[in-house]
């Protein structure tokens, strides 16, 4: 018995508002799909977040089919639980995974199913009100045991925020009881390598690219397991994705500002050796004398430009002292992405007004257009009761 666990596919998540991030996504996934046939394995599990919205685009929705038309060809199921980004409740629908149902994909909201006398299980994400209300997923969990009654291999997949990777997350020790095989979690975009708990093998892959791109992500490979039971235990091998998008990340203190350019170079030619795709490289940094167009100039100055066999984007992440005194939040002027929050407090003033109008601006940030955008605020018009 052997399995490809992949989680965290996002497709359809156009970061930086580039076609080419976009495509990154469906890149990696397609290579995920590619090792499950290559490895000839049984099947697919995915732990969530298949799209990276409840409302993908028709195109969107078309090529994820395509993608999973091969596995289909190859007679590879794949298993699959929504997560809190294609779930489908904010904006009152289904889940779009629902489509993919009808294409042959094995969607799992809260249940368990018996593939070759294997047991998968799993549980949609569930929102911090859904976990206020029935408290623990355990007892839900304990009725799958049932199915299995502790014969043969039990598979769980979930999509929720546990410690320590999450402030106030679940524990896996009080969640999960004893009798399952593996847990196969999505949601943290970092890899964790396999570890266990209560004789369980818990495995988090991570996103399969980049989403936002944070230190403990900098630090972990994108890819998926290898899974495969030997003898009476399992064993779970990484397996990194080679076609994800290659991320620089400097922190730069303005001075030295020349120094960091150097790095830069360095890194972007070995770079070149392993990835045929161009970077996008990330600036943290003080600024008090500089502006954006200083920094630019010296860095295309030094052949650091946005071109395809260059660079693909610059994405500067800076604060001006001022700002790190009074915790504001980063700004990314190069993606013509404004400080919103303040930008709102200048516009409206009043407090209230300003926090109400954020969490709308907030909830479109998930939204894939702006036609998304108006569709939600059709069906929670209440949101804009002021
Ligand atoms: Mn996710």
């Amino acid at each position: 018995m052997k399995f490809l666990h992949v989680t965290d596919t996002h497709l359809g998540y156009r970061q930086y508002g580039l076609e080419e991030r976009a495509r990154d996504f469906f890149d990696v996934f397609d290579e995920a799909i590619d090792l499950a046939i290559q490895h000839k394995v049984d099947f697919v599990l995915h732990s969530g977040d298949f799209f990276h919205t409840s409302r993908p685009s028709n195109s969107v929705i078309l090529e994820g089919l395509q993608l999973l038309s091969k596995l289909k060809s190859a007679n590879i199921p794949i298993f699959l639980i929504p997560g809190n980004h294609d779930r489908g409740n904010k904006v009152k629908d289904v889940s779009p995974l629902h489509i993919l149902r009808d294409f042959g994909a094995n969607l799992i909201e809260q249940g368990t199913v018996e593939y070759e006398g294997i047991y998968i299980s799993g549980v949609k994400y569930l929102s911090k009100i859904a976990l206020k209300k029935i408290g623990t997923i355990k007892p839900v969990l304990e009725r799958f045991l049932e199915n299995s009654k502790n014969r043969g291999i039990h598979l769980l997949m979930l999509h929720q925020e546990f410690t320590p990777h999450f402030p106030h997350g679940l524990y896996l020790s009080k969640e999960i009881p004893k009798g399952f095989s593996y847990v196969g979690i999505g949601h943290l975009h970092e890899r964790v390598m396999p570890f266990y708990n209560q004789n369980c093998m818990v495995v988090y892959p991570g996103s399969t690219e980049f989403t936002a791109f944070s230190k403990n992500e900098e630090q972990t490979p994108k890819g998926v397991f290898l899974v495969e039971k030997k003898e009476n235990s399992l064993e779970a091998n990484f397996i990194e994705l080679k076609r994800r998008r290659p991320f620089l990340s400097f922190e730069f203190e303005e001075e030295s500002f020349l120094d960091t350019v150097k790095d830069i170079k360095t890194k972007l030619e070995s770079i070149r050796e392993y990835s045929d795709k161009s970077p996008v490289v990330i600036l943290k940094g003080y600024i008090e004398k500089l502006s954006i167009k200083d920094l630019n100039a010296v860095l295309a100055k030094n052949g650091i430009y946005l071109d395809k066999n260059n660079v693909l984007h610059i994405n500067f992440l800076l604060k001006t002292r001022e700002d790190s005194k009074k915790q504001k939040d980063i700004f990314s002027l190069h993606t013509k992405q404004i400080d919103i929050e303040k930008e709102l407090k200048r516009l409206i003033g009043d407090e209230l007004l300003v926090n109400h109008v954020y969490e709308i601006i907030s909830q479109a940030k998930s939204m894939e257009s702006i036609e998304d955008f108006k569709e939600f605020l059709k069906e929670n018009y209440t949101k804009l009761d002021i």
